[in-house]
């Protein structure tokens, strides 16, 4: 039996369908999807006009190619759920976080969405809302893939500075080209090489090795991290940035030492501490424009206790604690 419910679901897609008049090519085919994701909450609980904004907040829930745990699909929806119950104040600074003002349009495409497509689209969300509007980006993943969506914040001057536990630089991963293991070499074929710094590293192939000798990529293990401490990271650190004036981040939450972020979708024994991240963090955050950042491979599904999902939205406050 039809009831008048369903009859309503039915003539609000149609209404729908024909609706949409926004010239982004990408959102008129997602013209559905509009009507889900406004039931998003947004991050912090709070969502200021997008013109008083100078960020912009987006999700993409991609979770097509992870090989050991799906559920990054989950990650901003579960980011956002805890950054609401997270005070607005800042470790880093010591101080509330007031004034800053950020946008969040909601998640860019549905979950299931496959890689190129899901691409696609947070490279046409840059190009056509974050650059030419001067808003920074911050990209709620997903899997680490979503990254490749930035490419258009990578290519002036723009260092790039990955924290991820793996290096990612794989060619092909189980015959993959665009896949969570290769998207670092994917981007590296796309900018300067050395205007790659990987920090945190410990899972590393030979092929991968060799390709960042030979493509001089930069880069601090977890083991060289750990041994020499976050102080004489920090003093180094300053000065691969010289040089720069824009930053870009890729924050790989599996990053952290499985202890401090169990809630991954590939764990890797050995990494830092969350003193240690934020510390490095603070030196780039406070030297650097940090024209986006994206926080990926969180996995809610094997998150007990949201501890991994509320580290990664701490880090979005921190990022927006140091914007103007
Ligand atoms: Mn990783």
């Amino acid at each position: 039996m039809t009831n008048v419910c369903d009859l309503f679901l039915i003539a609000v897609l149609i209404i729908s369908l024909f609706r949409n008049e926004d010239k982004n090519v990408s959102r008129v085919e997602l013209g559905m999807w509009e009507l889900w994701r406004v039931k998003t909450s947004s991050f912090a609980g709070l969502n200021y006009p997008e013109e008083e904004s100078r960020v912009l907040i987006a999700g993409a829930p991609l979770d097509a190619t992870n090989s050991f745990h799906p559920g990054t699909r989950f990650a901003p929806e579960y980011i956002r759920r805890v950054s609401e119950s997270l005070e607005l104040y800042s470790y880093l600074l010591d101080m509330p976080i007031q004034n800053k003002k950020f946008h969040d349009i909601g998640d860019l495409f549905p979950a299931g969405m496959d890689v190129k497509r899901s691409v696609e689209i947070i490279n046409d969300f840059i190009s056509s809302e974050s650059i030419p509007k001067n808003k920074k980006t911050v990209i709620l993943g997903g899997e680490h893939t979503v990254t490749l969506g930035s490419l258009p914040l990578l290519m002036k001057n723009t260092l790039l500075i990955v924290f991820d536990a793996h290096a990612d630089l794989r060619d092909t991963y189980l015959g993959e080209k665009y896949s969570h293991a290769t998207v670092i070499r994917r981007i590296s074929e796309n900018i300067p090489s050395e205007s790659i710094i990987l920090i945190g590293s410990r899972a590393i192939d030979a092929e991968e090795m060799d390709y960042i000798k030979k493509h001089k990529i930069r880069l601090f293990t977890s083991r060289y991290i750990n041994t020499y401490g976050a102080g004489q990271v920090v003093n180094r650190l300053k000065e691969e940035l010289e040089g720069y004036t824009k930053v870009y981040l890729s924050v790989d939450i599996d990053v952290l030492d499985p202890a401090f972020a169990p809630g991954v979708g590939t764990p890797e024994p050995l990494g830092l501490d969350i003193y240690t991240l934020f510390t490095l963090l603070k030196s780039i955050l406070e030297s650097k424009e940090v024209i986006g950042i994206d926080i990926v491979e969180t996995n809610p599904l094997v998150d007990k206790g949201y501890q991994t999902s509320s580290i990664a939205a701490k880090i979005i406050l921190e990022y927006l604690a140091f914007q103007g």
